[in-house]
This record gives C-alpha cells, structure tokens and sequence, in this order.
C-alpha cells in the first residue's frame, strides 16, 4: 500500500476535521507546544528552557497489557503468552471503534524511522495520530523524516478514542476507558485505541521496535530485543560494548547512563531501552538502537542515582505525571533526600512532605533526546552498529539470584534469559510487586511464539559466529530487613568491571551449577559487610532445585511442545547439581 492509500483510507474511516502532515520541523513543534497550551495538556516549565509538564488522565498511567494483541492469522503464532484474536473478528471490533473517532480534531500524520541515519537495519514507520502530545513525543522519541516512494513502512493508527460533537469542549487529556493495542504482525500493521500515555501511543517504540519488530527480525535472522546498550571502556583504553535486557522499570536507563564509582572507567550510552541487533559479515554481532530519546522513569532519578539522566533533562524535556513544585520545576520521589514542603501531586492537588500519597505518579517519565546525554556515544550514530561483546539479563528479585553469574556457554545463557522471573513494576497495570516470569524481559513485548522466540536465540550459534559471553545479574537482593544488600546505580561499574575482565579471561571465578560467580569483586571503598558480600553470592541449593523445578513446570505447561529439548536437557543437567 502507498503512503497516499493508507492517508486516505484512514482519513475516510476516522473522518478528522483536518489532516497535518507532520515535517518534524522545530516551528510545527513550537506550534503544536502552543496548541498543547493552550488546551491545557501540558505547561512550559520556568526552571527548564524547552520543556513541559504534562499531567494524564489519572487512569492513563501505564502500558495496558490485558488490552493488548497479537493478532496473527494463526493462534499457536501468537503463542501462550501474547492475547489473540483472530484478524478478522479484531477488525471488526476496531472498525466501529476507528470509525469518526478523530471527529472534531485534527488527524495528524507523522513518517518517522528507526535507526541510525543511512543504516541498512533502519526501518519506517507512518504513525496517524489524533494527539498532538503523540506528535511532540515522536519528534523525540524518533526521526521524522521523508519516506521515500518504494520503500516499506509500518502502518500505525493510533486515536485517543475521543471524538468531539460539534460544540463539545475537550479535555487536557482526552482517552477512552475501552483501549486496545493491536498488532498484525503479518501484514506489519498496528491498531492503538483509548490511550495517550507512553508504549500504548507512541508506536515505533514498543508497538514497532519490539513488537513487530520481533516477528520481523525472526523472519529475517536478527534479534529485536528490550535492551540497553552501552559502552564500556577500561583504564588501560580498551572499549568493549554490553546489551542487557532488564524488565520494565528494572534498570536499564540507570545501567545504561551510568556514572562509574571507580576511577579510570567509563561508560557511554547508546540506547536505554531497545535494541536491533544483527551479526556482521565478521561473525559478531552488532546492536543499533532504533530510538531517538529516552522515555524514561523520572522518580528514584536524582543526581546521585543517576547525573547523566539529570543533565540530560535540563531543557527540551516533556515530563508527564510528575509533581510540580511551588516555582515552576519538577520534583519526584527520590529526586532530593528531602522533599519540598509543598508540592501539587501528580493528579493536580496539592500535597504536603509527610503526605501518605506519592506526588509523582511511580511510573511518571520524562521525555528527552538522547542527543542531550552527555555521555551519549556517538558511536550510536554508526550505520552498522556497535560490536556487542557481552549480554546482560536481570530482574528484580529480593531473593535467590546473584549479583552477577557468568554463563558455561551460549545455550545455557540463553536458559538464563528465558529464567528471568521479576516483580511487576507499575510500567504496566496491574498487580505490582508479584513475582512473574517475564523471559528476556520480553514478556509484554514479544510478537510472537515465545517459544519460537527461544529457538531462535539458540540457533545463532553458528560456525563462523562468536557469539557474546551471557551474564545473569540482579541489583536488587533484599535482607531480612527488606533493604538492598547492594548499593546499585554508579556501584553497578564495580559488576561491569569483572565482567569487562571476565571477557579478556583476566579475573577468576568460582564455579556454581548454573555458573560462575566472582572470586574477588573490587569493593574497595565501598561501605559493605564480608556477610553481606557473601550474601549477594549465595547459591541456595535446596531453593535452587525448587527453582528447575518451577521452571520446568512453568516452561512445558506454558510452552508445550515448542519449548526447547535442549532447554530440558540444560535444566535437568543443573537440577542434577543442585
Ligand atoms: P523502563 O523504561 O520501564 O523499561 O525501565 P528501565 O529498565 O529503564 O528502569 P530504570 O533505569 O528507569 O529504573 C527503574 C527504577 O529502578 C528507578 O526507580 C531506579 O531508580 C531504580 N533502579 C535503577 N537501577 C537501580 C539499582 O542499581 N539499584 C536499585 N536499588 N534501584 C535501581
Ligand atoms: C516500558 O514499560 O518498558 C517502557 C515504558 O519502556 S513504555 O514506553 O510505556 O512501554
Ligand atoms: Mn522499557
């Protein structure tokens, strides 16, 4: 389909009062800022040049896993783990949905890409949006560029769900309490309704890049993944680059901006939150990172936690559900050790210190240009990517995994990675805090068969290919107390360095069933107990073996028959040991 037929095709269906074509321009966005003004949507920030405040419809906060859908023309594509309807009957769900739903507003048409300028692994996108806050965000978020004839694109419809009468006054934050987040993956197209926050709205993120980017990259031999990437380079020079799949709201803006505590050590950022990877004509792969800025969770930020992230959102930020103090800045839990005494909340009231209630909203975001990192790589611009030496995979859990676990080998990282278990975090509605398994924090995001997806990990290993060394870590063991043993953010470098070393085989290990963990991790200067220390390294056989068998039960109920033998022969050779 031309972009031409698919304007037009929607334009009919949706019935907007105009349509804008959108250029990316810094005079369309000063105009769409002023709009967004003046409907209240969001207010320019006195502390900050360039950016705004945005507060959402308190019950648009979060992605909608429960309304979102894979909607291949089989089932067993989907998988077990993704909602499925069949296209047909979806369409005929969305189409009264779609039909005048831009009534009285303006339908805006945004072609954007995904990648580096110039990269062969670059992608398009067309996104139809009656949201000017979407618009503002993708300009951010992605490059708006021209798309040439000829070339493909995913289609994205994406509508607010709030079309206005002749007369009827808007809201700041027009949404839909129906929402659905539909993905066809065969025919590359996305369907998002009801919402206007974050991975439900902005489609060339999770929507694009993950989604259907996944089913893409599985048809093509190449890996779409939930993964920062950053650089790392030693005292001695040498720089070598690391991709890590943590789940939402786990650590990857954190990781991947990182301020190193340990003298001599850098770290550059080339992506927070997504990458593309690919292996080279040299048997290694290489990662690019489809995104254009950072969408990041704003509360535990801090100058402390993290500077580069504060550096970074100094100016040209929009930030959505923080709380705003009395002089026109923003503020968030954890952003100063001692709150201001009076703030408005999130939801617009006022708020006092020692208030019961959070002022920002726990998965409020800012927005921002990864241009604006100071410590953004620009190696991130390269067309070909960055050659990735190691691979991370985390979660969030108080107990039983280790600081950090090397792998004996490719396949049984990969297990790793399809281990992952993680408290629900409020990136996404629903229960928070249950321990769930979210394999290779793709769980939410994964576009088809996971257990496909699985097969398809493993067979990249190939003759001719050298393969990345996998890594296991965890920042966020628990006490008794329920306090985290490791002091995390910057003090994470002190994890990057073993592993750095790991991979030049110049730091010992000790072995475990599942791995290897550090001999000798450097702490120097760092305030922590011998106990503590060996607590973060436990390998607690008897939960070890409940572990293989929980996982084993989960992976053959959830997956069947396409759950990996070699999975099973991994997890009975571990079980054996423990
Ligand atoms: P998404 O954008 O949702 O994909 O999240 P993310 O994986 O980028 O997570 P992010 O880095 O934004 O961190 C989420 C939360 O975890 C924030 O509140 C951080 O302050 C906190 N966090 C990040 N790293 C660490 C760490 O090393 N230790 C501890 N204790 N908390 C951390
Ligand atoms: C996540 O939930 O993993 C995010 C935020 O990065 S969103 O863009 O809303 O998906
Ligand atoms: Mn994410």
């Amino acid at each position: 389909m031309s972009a031409k037929d698919f304007i037009t095709g929607i334009k009919e269906l949706c019935a907007p009062d105009s349509v804008h074509i959108c250029d990316g321009s810094e005079g369309e966005f000063q105009a769409l800022a002023k709009l967004l003004e003046e409907k209240g949507t969001w207010q320019p920030l006195k502390k900050r040049p360039g950016s705004f405040y945005a507060r959402s419809d308190p019950s648009d906060v979060a992605r909608v896993e429960a309304s979102t859908y894979i909607c291949s023309a089989k089932e067993s594509d989907a998988g077990p783990t993704n909602n499925w309807k069949d296209p047909i009957e979806m369409i005929a769900v969305l189409e009264p949905l779609f039909r005048n739903c831009m009534k009285g507003r303006t339908m805006y048409v945004i072609p954007y890409a995904m990648g580096p300028k110039d990269s062969p692994y670059t992608k398009f996108g067309i996104e139809i949006t009656d949201s000017a806050y979407v618009v503002c965000s993708m300009k951010i978020m992605a490059r708006i560029v021209k798309i040439e004839e000829g070339k493909d694109f995913v289609c994205g419809i994406h509508s607010v769900g709030m079309p206005l009468e002749k007369g009827q006054e808007d809201v700041p934050w027009p949404c839909n309490k129906v929402k659905y987040i539909v993905h066809f993956p065969e025919s590359r197209e996305i369907w998002s309704y009801g919402s206007g926050y974050g991975g439900n709205a902005l489609l060339g993120k999770k929507c694009f890049a993950l989604r259907i980017g996944s089913k893409i990259a599985k048809d093509e031999g190449w890996l779409a993944e939930h993964m920062l990437i950053l650089g790392l380079t030693s005292p001695e020079g040498e720089k070598k680059y690391i991709a890590a799949a943590f789940p939402s709201s786990c650590g990857k803006t954190n990781l991947a901006m990182l301020q190193p505590s340990l003298k001599g050590w850098k770290v550059e950022c080339v992506g927070d939150d997504i990458a593309w990877m690919h292996f080279g004509k040299d048997g290694r792969l290489y990662a690019v990172n489809p995104e254009n800025g950072f969408f990041g969770v704003a509360p535990g930020t801090s100058m402390d936690s993290n500077p580069n992230a504060m550096k970074s959102i100094e100016k040209n930020t929009i930030f959505t559900n923080v709380a705003l103090t009395q002089d026109g800045d923003v503020w968030w839990e954890g952003m100063t050790k001692v709150p201001p005494e009076e703030l408005t909340d999130w939801k617009g009231k006022s708020w006092k210190r020692g208030s019961a209630e959070k002022a920002a909203h726990p998965n409020s975001r800012f927005t921002v240009s990864k241009k604006q990192c100071p410590i953004y790589d620009p190696a991130g611009e390269k067309p070909e990517g960055v050659p990735i030496d190691a691979i991370l995979f985390g979660g969030r859990r108080a107990s039983l995994t280790p600081l950090v676990l090397e792998s004996f080998n490719w396949s049984e990282g990969v297990l790793l990675g399809a281990s992952i278990s993680s408290e629900i975090t409020a990136a996404s509605e629903g229960a928070q805090g249950a321990l769930r398994h979210d394999p290779f924090a793709m769980l939410p995001f994964c576009g088809y068969n996971m257990g496909d997806y699985f097969q398809h990990w493993l067979d990249l290993e190939q003759p001719g290919r050298s393969m990345p060394k996998i890594f296991a870590v965890n920042w966020f063991r628990k006490n008794s107390q329920g306090k985290y043993i490791w002091p995390g953010y910057g003090e994470n470098t002190r994890v990057l360095k073993w592993i750095f070393n790991r991979l030049e085989n110049r730091e010992d290990g000790s072995k475990t069933p599942i791995g290897i963990v550090p001999k000798n991790l450097d702490v120097t200067e760092l305030n922590i107990s011998k106990e503590d220390m060996d607590s973060l390294f436990v390998i607690d056989s008897t939960k070890y073996n409940q572990e293989c068998l929980e996982l084993k039960s989960y992976f053959s109920e959830t997956f069947g028959e396409r759950f990996p033998k070699k999975f099973v022969q991994i997890l009975l050779n571990w079980q054996s040991h423990f």
